[in-house]
């Protein structure tokens, strides 16, 4: 099988959705089901924090969250845990600066498999497309408080600066965006938007989702 075209990875990435059981207000199977009804077009399953679930229910939880996104035709990524992708033939995985290179999870996960790569510089963007990655993560746009170890915070002006240098790999913004701040996250040059806790911790999960969609 071959690697994901570009233009079809750009339009999974318009509205990106990470989350894990740390992240809901329900039970997190049904945080997916009403923002994939809500219409999120790619989902991550991120278990992290403090109460983040381990052994058998880390792994539980995320074949439940891929089934159902499975049923409904939603890729499932799983972020940084490469071993947990391939035993359940994830549709790809996202990794930060501090782990394995997208090259080397690429000879493990073969051509078919979506790799995305956080990146805060166009170096690190440059260093990624060249290891292969299938998209970039790019942020943290905003303040968030959805990530312990975030780095600065840097506005648009990195998706901005990559978009100028000539990078046209597909690329999503990350960190605090919210229905009110993600007009200028598409306008420097995303693709589309991750969000964690502008969904997850809504009442009204679909809701939020469907206003994201209108606005960008
Ligand atoms: N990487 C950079 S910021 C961030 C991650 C995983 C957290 C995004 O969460 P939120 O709640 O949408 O700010
Ligand atoms: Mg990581």
């Amino acid at each position: 099988m071959q690697r994901i075209d570009s233009e079809d990875m750009r339009r999974l990435l318009k509205l990106y959705f990470i989350m894990g059981s740390v992240n809901c207000r329900k039970a997190p199977l049904e945080s997916l089901s009403e923002a994939i009804e809500g219409g999120i077009t790619l989902f991550q399953y991120r278990e992290k924090g403090r109460t983040a679930f381990t052994g058998q229910a880390y792994v539980e939880l995320a074949r439940q969250l891929q089934q159902r996104c499975r049923e409904c035709q939603v890729p499932f990524i799983v972020n940084d845990d490469i071993e947990l992708a391939v035993a359940l033939d994830a549709d790809g995985v996202h990794v930060g600066q501090d782990d394995e290179p997208a090259r080397s999870i690429r000879e493990r996960l073969g051509a078919h498999k979506i790799i995305g790569v956080s990146a805060h510089t166009l170096e690190e963007g440059q260093q990624a497309i060249a290891d292969g990655a299938d998209y970039l993560g790019v942020g943290p746009v905003y303040p968030t408080s959805s990530k312990d170890d975030a780095e600065a915070v840097q506005g648009t002006a990195v998706i901005e600066t990559l978009r100028r240098s000539g990078l046209t790999i597909p690329l999503v913004g990350i960190g605090g965006i919210t229905v009110d701040n993600a007009v200028p996250v598409i306008k420097a040059g995303a693709d589309g938007i991750s969000v964690i806790s502008a969904i997850a911790g809504t009442d009204n999960i679909s809701a939020a989702v469907r206003k994201f969609l209108m606005v960008i």
